[in-house]
């Protein structure tokens, strides 16, 4: 009887740990992640993305659906993000990007990027503008490493 009502705690707590560890690693091994991110479709075609201006949270995981409908083969290139797929004519794949700080970032089809193909990837704030208060003092930028004043 007894043994019940203590092993029941211990139980929990076990669990809960688990959970905990589970949350803290995302950037472990190639194992199946929890699709808690957000998931963006989007077309590549000869030679434009649709839609070429997307937003994410930072981060947060979001995973972008690619789907070649074009005749040549593109890429889904992000700089600063270290994402670079590329997918054939009729293929689908799919890129999980984490931006760990607000900011836009450009991505591009490398083949095509002088034709016109590349977009930008939104991170934070709704729409243009936005002067985010929750970090430090926001004005960053690319480049950064100085604190003002
Ligand atoms: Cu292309």
């Amino acid at each position: 009887m007894n043994r019940a009502v203590l092993a029941t705690p211990l139980l929990l707590l076990s669990l809960g740990l688990l959970a905990g560890a589970c949350n803290s690693g995302d950037g472990g091994a190639s194992g199946s992640n929890a699709k808690a991110g957000q998931g963006i479709g989007m077309e590549m075609d000869d030679f434009y993305f649709k839609p070429a201006d997307v937003s994410g949270e930072a981060g947060e995981e979001i995973t972008v659906e690619l789907q070649n409908e074009g005749s040549a083969t593109h890429t889904f290139t992000v700089s600063g993000l270290n994402a670079d797929q590329v997918v054939e004519p009729g293929e689908t794949a799919t890129v999980t990007v984490t931006p760990d700080g607000d900011g836009t970032f450009a991505f591009f089809c490398r083949f095509h990027r002088s034709q016109g193909m590349e977009g930008k990837l939104t991170v934070g704030g709704g729409g243009a503008g936005g002067a985010g208060d929750s970090n430090d003092g926001g004005g960053g930028g690319s480049g950064g490493g100085y604190y003002g004043y």
